[in-house]
């Protein structure tokens, strides 16, 4: 854009559409907006400056990618439930954002893109940097319009936020930069936000109807995913009264998993203890709040019922005998009443002496007499971070295998979070996601522990990310699983057939680049050194990063493993050998005997 001359600063004070966009976050209770500069951007980012000269408006975060500022906008908004917001300027800027954006709302959290846009006039004429974020975003976004006049401003501003918060998922508001320089006079006025959550209330004939399919069954499962939030309560009475066992998926974990006599671990790729075995044995399985994805763990050969809150969901993965739509919390206070307690226990019982088995055999077995073990194995480290971290750490999660030790090590109790992409799936999300962790963590005046999970594949994708901790001095302790290997996709060639190409990668010493950067760092090769390094890195007041040198080749074994599966890893292993690497096989074989399930 080119140069305004002549337009003192003071000059358009609380009377731009930038101003009235910054005035209406702040009412919205917005407190940082993540995001880098650009010129179409400048009347916002300038408008964010001005907010906050008295320290009561909104902090402008400069991060390094755009895509991590809507990952930290996504976190934000997860922690606190309040509106969060990130930006991009024109073009590439905003683009940037787009796989954060995604993340955010398939995460179904309230967030905001402000995605500046080229001059007006030059729209439609394939000028330099020209997209159409309005267009683009649309995927990825609950509510995506552009402002064109500073009388549509106000309107269309509120109906953004609300649209974020009704999703919840992500607004983008395109803003082209000479829009967000015009005067503006409209006042600014709205409800109180965020509105109360609404419970939505089932039906009282689908409930009788559930009630008489659980009777009517001898044996029933319960799988609870993310909509068990709030319904823990209810959700463990009916387990007591039905003798049912508890499985869940790993957005259901933080929720359910704790403290649970009738829990039978997860199903899913990630799974582990009884959940399957359970699933597969009922005669009525009951998913409770949960739209998991992975329908081949679902069995189609057993009863279903499904209660959700989203129509949507209903059936859409499985087979469905009988649907409830309304709140878990709701429907199960209206239904424990109905439901016979007169019901063998053998079932339950059964099963929960078999997740028992599970845990101190397989998932158990990485985690003992491993000390010695060199390369470190990631269980290891994963198990003894779930001991030392505080009783309300957030944990954020990289996608690839520290899914899979978040997933089996870490315990939660209803004050921890663990948070990751984990219906997007993207990669690097653990530390833009420890960045808005963080920034809200200060905000609150909390000082709990926030511990980014990083997979060496995923830090280095936004490495960059290392400088806006150091920059803004976040309490963060990045713990790098540095197996020097895209471990998963490793692992899924693996289960395919395919012998790993393309996976790995030269060992870094991260250690030393984040200590560059700043960050108080340490690099952990000996497995008796695991435990004060983090430690050391926990109780260090800033950011700390410990780069610990683990086994690539370790390697998850999911719930079910099918014929095929067995034989694509036989297969690899063998394709192994014949590329040159028998010493790579036996080395396989040495790290992952434990792990192997025994018919
Ligand atoms: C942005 C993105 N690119 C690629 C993938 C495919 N993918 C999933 S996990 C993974 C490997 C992750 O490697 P790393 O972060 O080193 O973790 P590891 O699995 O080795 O623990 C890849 C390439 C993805 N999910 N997201």
């Amino acid at each position: 854009m080119p140069l305004k001359i002549g337009r003192a600063p003071q000059d358009k004070r609380n009377r731009t559409v930038a101003d009235l966009l910054v005035a209406q976050l702040v009412e919205a209770g917005v407190r940082h907006i993540y995001g880098i500069v650009g010129d179409s951007l400048n009347p916002v980012v300038d408008a964010v400056r001005r907010s906050n000269a008295n320290g009561t408006g909104i902090e402008w975060v400069h991060v390094r990618h755009e895509e991590a500022a809507a990952f930290a906008a996504a976190a934000e908004a997860e922690i606190t439930g309040q509106l969060a917001v990130c930006a991009g300027s024109c073009g590439p800027g905003n683009l940037h954002l787009i796989n954060g954006l995604y993340d955010a709302n398939r995460n179904n959290v309230p967030v905001l893109a402000i995605a500046s846009h080229i001059p007006s006039a030059q729209i439609g004429t394939e000028f330099f940097q020209e997209t159409h974020p309005d267009r683009l975003f649309v995927e990825c976004s609950v509510y995506s319009e552009m402002i064109s006049s500073a009388k549509q401003a106000p309107r269309v501003i509120n109906s953004a936020i609300h649209h974020a918060f009704a999703g919840p998922g992500v607004s983008v508001l395109t803003i082209p930069g000479d829009v967000a320089d015009l005067d503006a006079d409209a006042a600014v006025s709205d409800v109180a936000l965020p509105p109360s959550p609404p419970r939505v209330i089932p039906n009282a004939d689908a409930v009788r109807e559930l009630a008489e399919a659980i009777d009517a069954a001898e044996k029933v499962t319960i799988f609870a995913g993310a909509g068990v939030r709030g319904a823990r309560d209810e959700v463990l009475a009916l387990a007591e009264k039905i003798a049912a066992p508890v499985g869940h998926s790993l957005r259901g974990k933080e929720w359910i998993q704790y403290d649970n006599p009738y829990d039978v671990g997860m199903s899913g790729l990630l799974g582990y203890g009884a959940c399957q075995d359970a699933m597969e044995g009922a005669d009525l399985l009951l998913l409770l709040g949960t739209d998991f994805p992975y329908d081949q763990f679902l069995p189609d050969d057993v009863r279903t019922a499904q209660v959700d809150t989203d129509p949507a969901h209903l059936g859409r993965r499985t087979r469905l005998d009988l649907a409830v739509v309304g709140d878990v919390a709701e429907t199960l206070r209206l239904l424990l009443p109905q439901v016979q307690e007169s019901r063998s226990r053998k079932f339950l019982d059964g099963k929960v002496k078999a997740h028992r088995k599970a845990m101190t055999g397989v998932v158990g077995a990485y985690t003992k007499n491993v000390e010695k073990a060199v390369p470190i194995h990631p269980e290891f480290v994963a198990d003894q971070l779930d001991q030392l971290a505080g009783d309300d750490a957030v944990f954020t999660v990289d996608t690839g295998m520290c899914n899979v030790w978040a997933a089996r090590y870490l315990t939660p109790n209803g004050r921890r979070r663990v948070i990751g992409s984990f219906k997007h799936g993207s990669m690097a999300n653990a530390v833009p996601h420890a960045i808005g962790a963080a920034f809200a963590a200060r905000a609150a005046g909390d000082e709990r522990d926030i511990i980014a999970m990083a997979g060496d594949g995923g830090l280095s994708m936004l490495l960059g990310e290392l400088i806006t901790i150091k920059a803004y001095d976040l309490p963060i302790t990045v713990v790098l699983f540095d197996n020097a290997t895209l471990g998963m996709v490793r692992l899924e060639m693996l289960v395919d057939g395919l012998p790993s190409f393309g996976t790995d990668s030269p060992e870094i010493d991260y250690a030393a680049i984040a200590n560059g950067v700043g960050i108080p760092s340490q690099r952990v090769t000996d497995p008796k050194a695991v435990k004060s390094a983090l430690s050391k890195a926990l109780a260090t007041p800033g950011p700390s990063l410990v780069d610990v040198v683990t086994d690539p080749r370790a390697l998850s074994i999911p719930p079910t493993i099918s014929a095929g599966q067995v034989r694509g890893f036989a297969a690899a292993l063998t394709k192994e050998v014949l590329g040159g690497g028998m010493g790579e096989a036996v080395s396989m074989a040495r790290s992952n005997l434990r792990n192997v399930p025994r018919p």
